[in-house]
């Protein structure tokens, strides 16, 4: 056993690992220690590591099989590590890259795919002198605080999440933003969810979501905002300054997050993010809702196509 030391940085999130070479092979009480403190943390920071994409790539499938991101547009990939997605500012090609302003409104990452990912591993590689920070979300604590009769409402209640709901899409190449939709048509996830691992439920939120299922446009959308207001209440926050060579973890099965373009656009911002990929899928694609809640859906889908 190495000599890893666990802090908590936050109440509702947030522990900094350190004691730990992630460049070395990973022992078993190891892994096991990172893996209680993340199940109990859901942010590990990694502060001070140096990892090349293959040292990163091997260090994160200690905790699951890594998404090949079929579900992004091919550029946007690191390109010889399919398992590396490149979130960055700088111009690729000599254009806009499709990640220059990647994860500005809260989310969970790939919700909306059917099977959203495990968790990710985000590795700081470039970051500008100030801002540029990133929050995370607990969202046991956002279920578990709600009333029970809210609670009881929500257990049956599923959600449309939507791709185009990026916030900024619009601001992307076209032709990437189409293949973006194309690859991730809508789909409906439920608004709980329980944790495998913890047994605990959470509030599956987000702002990529277009609306309930079977439940009016008007009362979608107060509830939503009511929801994601509530989970993402700063005492239910953590929010990471950046320094280079952090590698952060995050849970993304009780957690949402959201990266902040609160700085100097013209300085660059580099991050390489490995997914883990989801374990079960809890989604299904919109057009093959149940014929009852078509008709409502399709008036969702319609203002998406
Ligand atoms: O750039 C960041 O800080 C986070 C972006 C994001 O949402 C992600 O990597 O999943
Ligand atoms: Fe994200």
């Amino acid at each position: 056993m190495s000599t890893l030391t666990i802090t908590p940085l936050g109440f509702a999130a947030g522990a900094e690992v350190t004691g730990i070479d992630l460049r070395k092979p990973l022992d078993a009480a190891d892994r096991l220690r990172i893996n209680e403190a993340w199940l109990r943390h859901l942010v590990l920071v990694f502060p001070r590591q140096e990892l090349t994409p293959q040292e990163q790539i091997v260090f994160a499938r200690n905790f699951g099989a890594l998404d090949q991101h079929e579900s992004q547009a091919p550029q946007t990939l690191h390109a010889d590590h399919h398992e590396i997605l490149v979130l960055t500012n700088k111009l690729v090609g000599g254009k806009q890259s499709g990640t220059h302003n990647s994860g500005r409104n809260w989310h969970t990452d790939l919700s909306y795919t059917t099977c959203p990912a495990k968790g990710a591993l985000l590795h700081c590689k470039e970051k500008p002198p100030v801002g540029g920070d990133t929050m995370f979300a607990n969202l046991y604590i956002a279920y578990e605080t709600l009333s029970p009769t809210m609670r009881k409402l929500l257990e049956s209640l599923e959600a449309l999440h939507d791709v185009s709901l990026i916030r900024g899409i619009e601001q992307r190449d076209p032709a990437l933003v189409a293949d973006m939709k194309r690859r991730n048509p809508p789909v409906i996830h439920p608004v709980v969810r329980v944790h495998p691992e913890t047994g605990r439920k959470s509030l599956f939120v987000g702002q990529r979501i277009r609306g309930f299922l079977g439940v009016s446009d008007e009362e979608s959308q107060s509830l939503l905002a009511m929801l994601n207001a509530h989970a993402t209440s700063p005492e239910f926050v953590y929010r990471h300054r950046w320094s280079v060579g952090d590698l952060l973890m995050w849970d993304n099965r009780c957690s949402c997050h959201v990266a902040l373009g609160d700085f100097d656009q013209t300085k660059p911002r580099v991050m390489y993010r490995c997914s883990l990929q989801g374990q079960e899928v809890t989604g299904r694609f919109a057009t093959e809702a149940a014929a009852a809640d078509r008709d409502q859906m399709l008036q969702a889908v319609a203002a998406v196509s």
